[in-house]
């Protein structure tokens, strides 16, 4: 992260995605920088190890895009695993659903948690005070090699990149516990990273899960001030690409809420995979 003439950018692969603001608080836990800021556009925002991870005006196009299509195509929605998440955008949008018994959610650090819940509180909204959240403090990795065989309907990894804190989260053992946790009927979703500006990491992520569910698909979106502001969510379930097919009471129950989200954008993302991506994944 540079900070210069009032901007704060992350710097990355040449290239400078920043917004005009300034710098509220910048601290060092046990895990990683965590640097809280506040920009003209888009409000409150969060970066970890100087990577745009969240912000007030533009959580919802990453969140939604995670959420729903995962949770509007499990067969139930009984038990929900999020690992990661600590601005609580995720579970905030997973509690949405009625239908969603509990929900754990395991964040590595605890640091990330308290300083979101007082500078950020729109971002996990109501979620912080339902019962039906389990917050834990710590690791998602080893909370999901422990859990039980077929113990949750939805997994969501919403990890910060695959460097830090978050390497263990894109690794195939990991996806395999994944899979192996979920119900029959369940959905597994996880952030898959830019297939513009970190396309060798987008490409091994979707590979890798095609290889351990036997299938898995990116949703194409955008979060306009993360690197290229072009971004992916890969999709996979335990019985074939049911997320392609958002059940529609669900879909209706949560879209009038939704900003980016809907079940045409959804379609519409699935199909939207650029031409050499597509040969690409097929090698
Ligand atoms: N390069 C940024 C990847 C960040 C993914 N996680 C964002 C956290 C939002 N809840």
């Amino acid at each position: 992260m540079t900070t210069t003439d009032g901007w704060i950018n992350e710097d990355h692969d040449g290239m400078r995605y920043g917004l005009a603001g300034r710098v509220l608080l910048e601290e060092t836990s046990p895990f990683q920088r965590i640097t809280l800021i506040d920009s003209d556009r888009y409000g409150k925002g969060l970066l970890l190890d100087g990577c745009w991870m969240t912000a007030e005006r533009q959580e919802r196009h990453y969140h939604e895009s995670l959420v729903h299509p995962a949770l509007c195509s499990a067969e139930r929605l009984e038990r929900v695993l999020v690992v990661g998440g600590g601005d609580g955008g995720t579970a905030r949008e997973c509690l949405r659903h009625g239908e969603v018994q509990h929900l754990d959610m395991v964040e590595i650090d605890g640091r990330v948690v308290e300083l979101c819940r007082e500078h950020l509180p729109s971002i996990g909204g109501s979620a912080w005070s339902d019962p039906r959240l389990q917050l834990t403090v710590g690791d998602g990795i080893a909370w999901v090699a422990a859990a039980a065989d077929a113990s949750y309907d939805v997994v969501l990894v919403d990890g910060s990149d695959p460097a830090g804190p978050a390497e263990g989260l894109f690794n195939r053992t990991f996806f395999e516990h994944c899979r192996r946790i979920l119900r029959p009927g369940g959905v597994f979703a996880t952030q898959s990273e830019s297939p513009e500006a970190f396309r060798q990491v987008h490409l091994d992520t979707v590979r890798l899960l095609r290889q351990v569910f036997g299938h898995a698909d990116p949703l194409y979106g955008w979060v306009p001030m993360y690197p290229s502001g072009w971004w992916s969510w890969t999709f996979a379930a335990v019985d074939g690409p049911r997320y392609r097919q958002p059940r529609p009471e669900r879909a209706a129950a949560v879209a009038a809420g939704c900003e980016i989200w809907s079940p045409r954008w959804q379609h519409g993302g699935f199909e939207a995979v650029p031409a050499a991506i597509e040969r690409d994944l097929e090698d």
